[in-house]
């Protein structure tokens, strides 16, 4: 397992790579192009310059997070073939530039959802939120608005404001979409990319859907161990593989964590691991990563990664908003440096405790 740290590029994120190379454990950045749209070709200028921005602050880049998809390769629509072929060149770029993990992932629309990007807490700090009361009875248009008016200066990762002025048009191309043709879409997808992800031993990780549940009636394949299999078994290739997100998996209590983590021996090429806190059916607020701070046991996460032999890259995900710290909402500095600290001290004892 290698400890990094999620960083969005200069001018679009509060913290700084030379601020990441002081957190202890941490050796790499997983980053991306932030101003590129789903759809586009990376340049590999653009591409070398990250390279060497994270690399000048002594920090190795180990890992696209994410190169998006365009919705047209999702819904299956009649400019799939461009886009998965504009995909291929972004793939073909960052294998040159010795890029060897793409996240990604394949939820309609928009990415994450939650009803509050900043739910105090009695310790003062700031948690997103997610309170599906809230968001069964709001339309798309006024969670839009609702996110907009909390985000700051921030962009969130997938709500990007040029794509999501086109929500209604997106909305529609999923008119007849569901989860069996989506996961159809998916395959089509992953079986036009896996030639040149072979050929540059670049693994694909899909991303699970955040929550684990469908939102705004959209469809969602990656929810659980189940679609987590399927989606393996799509392509049999080393470079198909997952994101296990415990914070996404995780919001859904139904989902045993420590069992899906074994599961997929083999097939997890990226960790995010954070904690959260189950409030009722289908409300959770994010907590710090302690285990006793919410509802997962991170000692029985970690464990089962190491017992799988993961090696891959690991990240702590989503901290809360503390000590005053502005910062786009889940990635401060603070709580996830304490995070990182915390997971690498159980890794430690786990590790020792083997021996
Ligand atoms: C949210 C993140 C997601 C994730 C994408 C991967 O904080 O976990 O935006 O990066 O779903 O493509």
């Amino acid at each position: 397992m290698k400890m990094t740290f999620r960083w969005f590029g200069d001018g679009f994120d509060a913290v700084t790579p030379e601020q990441i190379r002081q957190v202890p454990a941490v050796k790499g950045v997983i980053s991306t192009l932030y101003d590129t749209m789903p759809g586009e070709v990376w340049e590999t200028s653009a591409i070398k310059a990250l390279k060497a921005r994270v690399e000048g602050a002594g920090l190795e880049l180990s890992g696209i997070e994410s190169v998006n998809i365009h919705d047209d390769i999702k819904a299956g629509g009649n400019s799939r073939e461009l886009y998965i072929s504009n995909y291929i060149k972004t793939l073909e770029r960052l294998g040159e530039c010795g890029i060897d993990l793409v996240c990604y992932n394949f939820m309609p629309v928009f990415d994450w959802t939650r009803s509050d990007l900043a739910k105090p807490r009695p310790d003062g700090a700031t948690v997103l939120s997610y309170d599906g009361d809230i968001i069964e009875n709001m339309d798309f248009e006024d969670m839009l608005k609702s996110l907009e008016s909390k985000r700051g200066e921030f962009v969130l990762p997938g709500w990007e404001p040029e794509r999501m002025a086109r929500n209604k048009e997106l909305f529609g191309i999923y008119k007849g979409v569901d989860e069996d043709k989506l996961r159809e879409n998916l395959g089509y997808f992953l079986k036009a990319i896996m030639p040149t992800c072979e050929k540059y031993n670049i693994k694909m990780a899909i991303h699970p859907d955040d929550p684990a549940w469908s939102v705004f009636g959209l469809p969602r394949i990656v929810k659980n161990k189940d679609d987590l299999h399927k989606i393996a078994g799509l392509v049999d290739s080393p470079c198909n593989g997952i994101t296990l997100c415990t914070g996404s998996l995780g919001s859904n209590p139904d989902n045993d964590l420590p069992d899906i983590i074994r599961s997929l021996k083999g097939k997890i090429h990226f960790a995010h691991v954070r904690n959260i806190k189950h409030l009722g059916y289908r409300k959770f607020d994010e907590s710090a990563h302690l285990s006793e701070d919410g509802s997962l046991d991170m000692y029985e996460i970690i464990k089962a990664f190491h017992d799988i032999g993961f090696n891959g890259p690991l990240r702590p995900d989503h901290g809360r908003m503390v000590w005053g710290e502005v910062a786009m909402p889940g990635y401060g500095l603070y709580d996830r440096a304490m995070g990182v600290c915390y997971l690498s001290g159980i890794l430690e004892a786990v590790r020792k405790g083997k021996v």
